[in-house]
C-alpha cells in the first residue's frame, strides 16, 4: 500500500530513522548530504552517517552509509553530528563520538571518487578529547569548521551549567592538532536555553550569523552580530523557522557563493506511530540564506526546485469574500507547490487550507492575520487521528510596501512548508487520515480580498535510485 504520508520530494532515507543534516559540502560540483541515521529502525539509536548526493539540488541518489560506530572506538556508541570541509583539495569530515562526547575526523578512502562513497577514520581520533578545563558543561558536540588565514577554526556546541548555552572555539593547522582559544559566544539560559546543539557560523551581509538549536527550546535560533578577535557579539536574536518541526539545520557555501541550509523536520506523531510507518524524519527543502535590509535572517527555497514542477494550473484576479465560493475547488493533491499573491484589501484574515477533506473535517489551515501581521499554521483539524500534535504555530511576517501577501506553500504527504516573501518560514508536520483529504481552499474572512495570482503545480519525486547499505563495522 502506498504510504501517502511519506514525502516524495523532500529528502529522507529509504527506511528507518533520520535526524540532523551533516557534512554538507559541494565537492567538484556535486552536493553531498550526510545525515544522522539509525539502520536498526525508525527510532533514535545506533547513529550512523547516511549519505546522498545531488548534482542539481533536486534529484538525489542515496549512497551506502558513510560512517558506522567503530567497536571500542571513540564513536562506539554513535557517530553524532558534524560537518565537512575542503582541506587542501581533500574533503574531510569532523563529527562527535559519544560517551564521552569527543570530536573525531574522517577522510575519504579515495578522494578521486566523485561520490566519496568510502570513508576512513583518522588514527589520531579523538582529535579533541575533552571540553575545555575549568568549566562545568552540559554537552560538547556538533563541530562546525571553517578556514581563516591562520588556520582551521572549529565551533563546538555546549552549555555552561547554570549559565546558558555556549560555543567553544578551537584552532588547528591541520584538523588533527587543536588548541582551545576561547568561548565564541555564551547565552543566557532564560533567553536561549541551557545547551546549544548544532552550531553553524557564517559571514552574511556584512555581519556574522550563528545558528543554534538550544535545549530545551525545540526550535532553532539565529544570532546576528559582529565577529572580532575570535569572539562573536550578538546584536539581535530571532527564530529561524517557527513551524514547530524544524531543528538542527546546517549550512554550506556552494560554488556559486550561496549559503545553503537544510534542517531536520521532526515527526509530530508518537514513537509507536513512527515505528509502525517504518520511517521517521525528513529533511527540509534546500533553502538559501540572506540578511534583510533591517537585519533579519531570510530563508527562501532554492530556485532549482522549480525543476520539480509538473502539471500547472493558474488563476488571475480572484475575488475572495467571506462565505463566497472556493476558487481553488478544482485543485487537489498531496504533492503540490502553491504560489499566492494576494491583496488583503479590507479582509481580516486570508486562509489557505490544504490536505482538506470535502467536508472540512480534516484540513491544515495556513492563515495570515492581516491586523497582527502574523502568519500561522493551524493544525487543529489537520488529522482525525487524536495522536499527532495539533499545536498552532505562527510568526510575524511583514508585507512589502504595496501590501501584497506573497506565499509559497509546499505540500508533500506529511510535510507542509510555508515561505513568505519577507523570508519568514514555517515548517509543519501533519498526518491526515482520510483518502479524500487532498483538497485546497482559499478564503478571506472579515472582508474582501483579491488574489492577483495563484499558481499551483503538481510536484514530482526527487529519487533516481536508492541504495543505502551498511558498511563493514569499523570502516
Ligand atoms: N542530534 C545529534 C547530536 C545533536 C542532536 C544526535 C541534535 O549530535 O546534538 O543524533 O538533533
Amino acid at each position: 500500500m502506498v504510504d501517502r504520508l511519506r514525502p516524495a520530494y523532500h529528502f529522507l532515507p529509504p527506511s528507518n530513522w533520520m535526524n540532523d543534516p551533516n557534512g554538507l559540502i559541494q565537492w567538484r560540483g556535486r552536493y553531498h548530504l550526510f545525515d544522522q541515521y539509525n539502520p536498526n529502525g525508525a527510532f533514535h539509536g545506533t547513529i550512523h552517517w547516511g549519505h546522498a548526493v545531488t548534482d542539481d539540488l533536486v534529484h538525489w541518489r542515496d549512497l551506502p552509509l558513510a560512517l558506522a560506530p567503530t567497536p571500542d572506538g571513540p564513536d562506539k556508541d554513535g557517530v553524532y553530528s558534524g560537518c565537512a570541509v575542503d582541506r587542501d583539495g581533500v574533503p574531510m569530515l569532523m563529527y562527535t563520538g559519544i560517551r564521552p562526547q569527543v570530536q573525531c575526523i574522517a577522510e575519504p578512502v579515495d578522494p578521486a571518487d566523485p561520490d566519496l562513497v568510502a570513508w576512513r577514520k583518522h588514527p589520531a581520533n579523538p582529535v579533541i578529547p575533552e571540553p575545555p578545563a575549568g568549566v562545568e558543561v552540559e554537552g560538547f558536540r556538533d563541530p562546525f569548521v571553517w578556514r581563516e588565514a591562520d588556520g582551521w577554526y572549529c565551533a563546538i556546541g555546549s552549555g555552561v551549567n547554570d549559565v546558558g548555552g555556549a560555543i567553544f572555539l578551537y584552532r588547528s593547522p591541520d584538523l588533527v592538532r587543536w588548541e582551545y582559544l576561547n568561548e565564541l559566544c555564551r547565552g543566557d539560559v532564560v533567553e536561549s536555553g541551557r545547551m546549544w546543539e548544532c552550531p553553524s557560523f557564517l559571514p552574511l551581509g556584512g555581519k556574522h550569523v550563528l545558528l543554534i538549536s538550544p535545549i530545551p527550546l525545540r526550535k532553532v535560533l539565529y544570532l546576528v552580530g559582529e565577529y572580532r578577535d575570535h569572539r562573536f557579539t550578538p546584536e539581535r536574536i530571532g527564530i529561524v523557522d517557527d513551524g514547530g518541526a524544524y531543528y538542527a539545520p546546517q549550512v554550506t557555501r556552494d560554488e556559486r557563493g550561496r549559503w545553503l541550509m537544510w534542517g531536520w523536520l521532526r515527526e509530530g506523531r508518537d514513537v509507536e506511530a513512527q515505528k509502525a510507518a517504518g520511517w521517521s524524519g525528513v529533511m527540509s527543502l534546500p533553502t538559501v540564506l540572506s540578511l534583510t535590509a533591517d537585519g533579519r535572517l531570510a530563508v527562501r527555497p532554492v530556485p532549482e526546485l522549480e525543476a520539480l514542477r509538473g502539471p500547472h494550473r493558474g488563476w488571475s484576479d480572484l475575488d475572495l469574500a467571506e462565505g463566497g465560493p472556493n476558487p481553488l475547488a478544482e485543485l487537489s493533491g498531496d504533492r503540490l507547490e502553491i504560489a499566492l499573491a494576494i491583496e488583503p484589501a479590507d479582509a481580516d484574515e486570508i486562509g489557505l487550507s490544504v490536505l482538506r477533506s470535502p467536508d472540512g473535517a480534516e484540513e491544515t489551515r495556513i492563515v495570515y492575520d492581516v491586523a497582527a501581521g502574523e502568519l500561522w499554521v493551524d493544525r487543529a483539524r489537520a488529522s482525525l487521528d487524536p495522536g499527532p500534535s495539533r499545536e498552532r504555530r505562527g510568526a510575524a511576517a511583514r508585507l512589502p510596501p504595496d501590501g501584497t501577501l506573497s506565499l509559497r506553500v509546499y505540500v508533500d504527504g506529511s510535510v507542509v512548508e510555508v515561505f513568505a516573501a519577507d523570508g519568514t518560514c514555517l515548517s509543519s508536520r501533519v498526518y491526515p487520515t482520510r483518502g479524500d483529504s487532498r483538497g485546497v481552499e482559499l478564503r478571506a474572512r472579515g472582508g474582501r480580498a483579491r488574489a492577483r495570482r495563484v499558481d499551483a503545480w503538481t510536484i514530482g519525486t526527487i529519487w533516481t535510485e536508492a541504495a543505502r547499505t551498511i558498511p563493514a563495522a569499523g570502516s
